[in-house]
């Protein structure tokens, strides 16, 4: 006897595997953030879902999120500005001597792991923002632009909510608006960011 009658239906349960692979492409564990409102316009390796700005109506307020770096190397943010602020800062929140949370600005900026996340939320590493020259009233929408170590930048953009937390004592509160500048540098609506290292 041949061994021909087999051969065909081999060769299609062959054929049948590969429609089958070739139908399902790529098993998509990397889901991009659910967020409608991410723009990375120049930093493919970052991604942001879920930014969020709380509301004020003056001063000061944070900017929160949780920031991926799909990529295989450490990416640090160095500074961050935004249009609704005249400064924005890169935050951290420590535990005061006393006991009590205090916010400061953070030392070399946030390194975010290769694989790995940043997360800002109340009462943990944000961004501040500075010098609000308005409102930023619940459903704006607050744009940002990080800018990374190596010259690169990442852009998003977070919606402004109604929170009552982030509350956090600024360092050096009692003595206004020094904001974590030991030094004592008066934080002046000229804009200009006295950085402190
Ligand atoms: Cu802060």
């Amino acid at each position: 006897m041949s061994k021909n009658p087999v051969y065909p239906a081999l060769s299609l349960l062959a054929a049948a595997a590969l429609a089958l692979t070739g139908c399902a492409p790529a098993a998509s564990t990397q889901t991009p953030a659910a967020s409608a409102v991410v723009d990375s316009t120049a930093t493919d390796a970052l991604a942001v879902s879920q930014p969020w700005v709380k509301a004020a109506t003056s001063g000061m307020t944070g900017g929160f999120g949780v920031i991926t770096n799909t990529s295989g190397a450490d990416i640090t943010i160095t500074g961050a500005s935004s249009p609704a602020a005249r400064t924005v800062e890169l935050h951290e929140t420590v535990t005061a001597p006393t006991g009590a949370m205090q916010m400061q600005a953070k030392e070399g900026g946030f390194v975010i792991p290769a694989g790995g996340e940043l997360r800002l939320e109340p009462g943990a590493n944000h961004l501040m923002l500075m010098g609000l020259p308005g409102p930023v009233t619940p459903g704006a929408e607050v744009t940002f632009t990080l800018e990374l170590a190596g010259g690169g930048s990442f852009e998003f953009t977070a919606l402004a909510k109604d929170f009552s937390g982030a509350n956090e004592n600024y360092v050096g509160e009692g003595a206004g608006m020094s904001h974590g500048q030991p030094s004592g540098t008066a934080e002046s609506s000229a804009g200009a960011m006295p950085t402190s290292k």
